[in-house]
């Protein structure tokens, strides 16, 4: 490894032995990265540098910031965490809040600085928060003032965080009041490439939450493989969007990629599909990532709303149902960019172009990354059939103090827990989460093809299938069904969901149960907790 620039070694220290990291790949020219190298400066500095200072960087209620204003911000908040709150290279940041400006600015001037970004949900509490601050050390805490509450209780456990301060959008609250009287230059901290700059704790649907480490050139490459290959942005281009960006997902499209290519960001704290279509209208947004049910439930309002600055969508998170692509395409002409991350990868690894997009599939491998199927001796499989989905290259899963890093990583092949088959055409077809298939009689049933089916009938909003324990079968498939607004759940519409099943692919996997409930339950990520529906 480079010679460390972070004076905290802490990161460094609890990195897996290297024996357990995935191999890395970095085979295409723009993945030859210097050995010293801060992903803040090569985000914002470099903007500037490349004239891009006036052009609009960062938007959201209120605020309009060009890049150049965006750096002045970063560098004063920067200022405040190392001169009024002591920061030492390499010391953990808490950041919490939601999508605004000013979380981003801080994001930047605590890697800018050197420090160790720790994003988190919105929604977690005190107890949720202090898990996380004991697990990476967390020492430091930009806050949104609203959000104070639950991370001072969180406190009282956590001796460690030592160091508060919270921020508000009226530039009132300490955070801004000890900025405003900093300069507005800031000299970075010199980092190497492989110094760990963000720990993403896992969304977690079981057990203590993973932190993913990610170095500053984990970052870059992240920001040259999917973006310029498969979304193929520019810099005329608005980006918007729900993922928080405590989420990689969010994270990379909402700001990471707008900055590396001088577009603009649009960061708002509500962004649930029935906000986020007039947001797209009064923005002029072109770009917009959020999960496939959103999609799905703003297809159904889409003859309401202004689509016409609207250019590319991507849905990432989930599995993409074919008839939500179909719906979304009839709705806006637009076709959905699917594609698979995860938090251990930090973004996007298997994706497809508007052109390439089939439905059903999630697409081929990510330039930059190789991926195959294994089958259950761990050998390459057949093609066609289903196994674990495996993944290499520039990214990839390095957990902070983790057993759990010889499952996800095996042979330097990066296991994400997917259950796949490559298709005639090589695109990759997600089929279930592996703990997620349901073995009935005998079968194998991924759950998600269910689904698929019931999407296509109008009185289902949303759908879950899940295996529920049978002493004759093993396993049952259960659908929990959202019935479209208006329409009566009962026995009827029960049974005419299982017909339509029935009709539309193999009959041996309708669900043999559906009941019907007035929401599904999910991650704050947007994941269906399928754990939960399963217990009952
Ligand atoms: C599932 C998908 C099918 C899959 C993420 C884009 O979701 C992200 O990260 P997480 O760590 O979860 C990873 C797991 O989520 N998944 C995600 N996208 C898809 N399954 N089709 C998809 N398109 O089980 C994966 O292993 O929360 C997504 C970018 C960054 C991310 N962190």
């Amino acid at each position: 490894m480079e010679r460390s620039g972070l004076v905290d070694t802490f990161a460094r220290d609890n990195l897996p032995p290297s024996a357990q990291w995935p191999e890395f790949l970095f085979e295409l020219p723009e993945l030859q990265f210097a050995p010293r190298l801060n992903c803040a400066v090569e985000l914002l500095d470099r903007a500037v540098e490349r004239g891009w200072g006036a052009r609009d960087a960062v938007l959201g209620d209120g605020v309009r910031w060009s890049y150049a204003e965006l750096q002045a911000q970063v560098n004063r908040i920067a200022h405040v965490l190392v001169d009024d709150m002591h920061l030492v290279s390499g010391n953990r940041v808490l950041l919490r809040g939601g999508n605004t400006p000013q979380l981003a600015a801080c994001w930047l001037a605590v890697v800018k600085a050197g420090g160790i970004a720790v994003g988190t949900m919105p929604l977690l509490r005190a107890r949720e928060l202090a898990t996380i601050v004991r697990k990476a050390r967390v020492t430091h805490a930009l806050c949104d003032a609203r959000l104070a509450q639950e991370l001072d209780a969180a406190r009282a456990d956590c001796p460690e965080l030592a160091q508060v301060l919270h921020y508000d959008s009226a530039g009132a609250a300490p955070l801004a009041m000890l900025a405003a009287a900093k300069p507005q230059t800031f000299t970075a901290v010199d980092t190497a490439a492989d110094d760990v700059c963000l720990i993403a704790f896992t969304s977690g649907t079981t057990g203590q939450p993973k932190g993913t480490m990610h170095f500053h050139r984990d970052v870059m490459a992240a920001c040259a493989c999917w973006p310029p290959h498969v979304l193929r942005a520019n810099a005329d281009d608005r980006f918007i969007g729900s993922p928080p960006l405590a989420f990689t997902f969010g994270l990379g499209g909402l700001l990471l990629f707008p900055m590396a290519i001088g577009a603009s960001t649009v960061l708002l704290e509500k962004a649930s599909p029935d906000v986020l279509p007039a947001a797209i209208a009064r923005w002029r947004a072109s770009v917009c990532f959020t999960a496939p049910t959103a999609y799905r439930a703003m297809a159904a309002q889409a003859a309401q709303h202004d689509w016409s600055s609207l250019r590319k969508c991507v849905s990432a998170g989930e599995a993409l149902p074919a008839p939500t692509r179909t719906l979304w395409r009839e709705a806006t002409g637009i076709e959905l960019i699917d594609g698979i991350g995860s938090t251990e990868l930090l973004h996007i690894f298997i994706s497809a172009t508007e052109r390439q997009a089939r439905g059903g599939a999630t697409g081929v491998p990510v330039p930059g990354y190789r991926a195959c199927v294994l089958d259950e001796h761990g050998r390459e499989a057949t093609r066609g059939a289903v196994g674990r989905l495996a993944v290499k290259g520039p990214t990839g899963c390095r957990y902070l103090a983790d057993e759990r890093q010889t499952q996800y990583v095996r042979d330097g092949w990066n296991l994400t827990g997917d259950a796949y088959r490559v298709g005639d055409d090589g695109q990759f077809e997600f089929q279930a989460r592996t703990d997620d298939m349901i073995v009935s009689g005998g079968y194998n049933i991924a759950g998600p093809e269910v689904e698929a089916a019931l999407l296509l009938h109008p009185a289902v909003a949303e759908c879950a299938v899940v295996g529920a324990a049978d002493d004759e079968r093993g396993q049952v498939v259960k659908a929990f069904v959202v019935p479209t607004p208006g329409l009566e759940a009962g026995p009827e519409l029960a049974k005419t969901l299982q017909d339509f099943v029935k009709q539309t692919i193999a009959p041996y996997k309708y669900p043999r149960v559906v009941e019907f409930r007035n929401e599904l339950p999910r991650t704050e990520t947007g994941k269906l907790q399928r754990f939960r529906l399963r217990q009952g």
